[in-house]
């Protein structure tokens, strides 16, 4: 009965990887983006990766494809450690040096953009992993031209907010009251986040506009990050691209560390096999016929 059998290991692998997948916690996605002011992978996302609206969001799907807007809760580096400015050169801070999100590096005057003002504003960062560490957001100098590519010394050295991030969030959202200074027409904001409990850091660029009205940009809802979550490469025990995975650092605070790290890290693996088998009993069921 080799075709039965077959059917057999098929299921039970398909059981064992499904019992392994729901071990992941919904929660084990990683990171986040700034929702407001939107960030520029964010709103391309929410525009829709299989249906964008903008021409700049059309034009990063044509060059880079669906993949980093599925992925819009990385811009990640995994072994920064404060070392951005080594790491990342002028002209290509939005994509965190990312090959694989090269297109949000485009200078463009078409991106997305939210209105802003002078003064107190709220930001909010849409965390599907929560991480300790430290948020700092930044605006670029008065007289920047967006039409060139940003480069470090476009911005302002005062951070516009500092946040600590904690372990949790509330409803999914970091959220800060920061102050914006007086600029005119068209700005980047930029983020970093730097855990603090491991390397890792995490980038984006959000445009906004001084005196202008609101372009386009909104930010992914719910219903749409639920629908798109499982073409995510970064959905589940890791950090997905071309990037390894941070190192799980002990904690240092004295806190109890959590287990999961080590079951999620053996799940992926056995998830990883599980699918293979699949994979293999598909192609032998193939050739046999
Ligand atoms: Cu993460």
């Amino acid at each position: 009965m080799p075709s039965s059998r077959r059917t057999v290991t098929g299921a039970a692998a398909l059981s064992a990887a499904a019992a392994l997948v729901s071990l992941t916690p919904a929660t084990a996605s990683a990171h986040g983006a700034v929702f407001n002011p939107v960030s520029r992978v964010a709103a391309c996302y929410a525009e829709g990766p299989e249906t964008p609206k903008s021409q700049v969001c059309k034009d990063l799907v044509a060059d880079s494809g669906t993949q980093p807007l599925y992925d819009w809760n990385e811009v990640n580096i995994a072994d920064a450690a404060g070392r951005h400015q080594a790491l990342i050169p002028d002209g290509r801070l939005c994509s965190a040096n990312r090959e694989k999100y090269r297109a949000l590096d485009w200078a463009r005057t078409d991106w997305p953009a939210t209105a802003v003002a002078a003064g107190s504003f709220d930001f909010r960062f849409r965390v599907t992993a929560p991480h300790s560490g430290t948020m700092t957001v930044y605006i670029t100098k008065a007289g920047f031209d967006p039409t060139r590519p940003l480069k470090w010394s476009d911005l302002d050295p005062t951070p516009v907010a500092v946040y600590a991030t904690g372990r949790t969030a509330t409803d999914g959202y970091y959220a800060f009251t920061g102050t914006l200074p007086a600029r005119t027409g068209r700005h980047v904001v930029y983020k970093i986040w730097q855990r603090n409990d491991s390397p890792e850091a995490f980038y984006s660029c959000s445009d906004v506009t001084f005196g202008g009205t609101t372009t386009g940009a909104q930010a992914p809802t719910e219903a749409k990050i639920a629908a798109g979550a499982e073409l995510s490469t970064v959905s589940h025990a890791g950090h997905g691209g071309d990037e390894r995975p941070p190192a799980l650092s002990a904690d240092t605070t004295g806190a109890p560390s959590s287990p999961l790290p080590t079951a999620l890290a053996g799940a992926g693996a056995l998830a990883v096999f599980a699918a293979g088998s699949l994979l293999l009993g598909r192609r032998r069921g193939t050739s046999a016929s």
